[in-house]
């Protein structure tokens, strides 16, 4: 066992857009206010760069709303990465976006072909395994896809189910180290975390589920007193980001960036 699942040398993050107030969500609890949440992002990515991360931060782009739920277009491992197919249509193309800022880092850069659909908030990469959890923007071919993509760098993957009614499998879980998963009591109580050790969220703040262990830090969103204090409890250090405006887009700290540690570039 090493640490690779949560030690990272990069990061990827984009500028969120004005467009973003026009971003998906599953319910609508108002209007995104941008120049907050561009002030939350700021802080996340200052907080991902005083762990000594280098960290590519990219411009708005106006014409993808989502796109800088940067998770979502590609999954990153050490030996390449591979690109999403992401299920839904109006993000479609945003790893044509992404593709070239990889290419910076990686020679070995795979690609998800239809009918596959798969986005990178439902794929969590553990210390032994690559856990996908099938959902509303993850079809049965994109899992099959990424499981054989994923296999020609010598991981394995397995299929788990995100609960219905939750946008992605890491809306309601985290990896905080090599032995140890944070997620809420539904998807726990489904059993896909067996062999792992497992904190639950606390009641009432199970919207606390995705938060980033990147490096030192478990960055995780402001609002969660008593989850904060569980994981300070466990010895983790906590860092904590405003997220109220992502927040109604359906998106949290892992969306917010790619983060890898890329091969040097042959
Ligand atoms: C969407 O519905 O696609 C965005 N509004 C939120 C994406 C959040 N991404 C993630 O959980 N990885």
């Amino acid at each position: 066992m090493t640490d690779r699942s949560y030690r990272f040398s990069h990061a990827i993050a984009r500028i969120p857009a004005d467009s973003a107030v026009s971003g998906l969500r599953a319910v609508d609890t108002g209007a995104p206010d941008i120049a907050l949440m561009r002030r939350h992002h700021a802080d996340y990515v200052a907080a991902l760069r005083a762990t000594g991360a280098d960290v590519t931060l990219l411009p708005a782009h106006e014409g993808f709303p989502d796109a800088h739920f940067v998770e979502d277009s590609a999954v990153c491992f050490r030996e390449g990465a591979v690109m999403m197919r992401p299920g839904t249509p109006t993000r479609l193309k945003e790893p044509l976006e992404m593709a070239p800022v990889l290419a910076q880092f990686y020679d070995d850069i795979l690609w998800i072909e239809a009918p596959a659909t798969i986005d990178g908030g439902d794929v969590l990469v553990t210390e032994t395994e690559v856990l996908v959890g099938r959902s509303a923007r993850t079809n049965a071919e994109g899992i099959a896809a990424l499981a054989k993509a994923a296999a020609t760098w010598g991981y394995r993957t397995r299929e788990v189910i995100t609960p219905p009614g939750v946008l992605h499998f890491k809306t309601d879980c985290s990896l905080l180290d090599e032995h140890t998963i944070y997620a809420t009591p539904l998807l726990a109580g489904s059993g896909c975390f067996d062999g792992y050790r497992v904190i639950l969220t606390p009641a009432g703040e199970e919207a606390s589920a995705n938060l980033i262990r990147f490096n030192d830090a478990v960055i995780m969103p402001d609002g969660f007193p008593k989850a904060a204090a569980r994981l300070e409890r466990e010895g983790y250090k906590v860092v904590r980001i405003g997220n109220s405006e992502c927040a109604k887009l359906d998106g949290g700290m892992s969306c917010l960036s790619l983060r890898f540690s890329p091969p040097r570039k042959g």
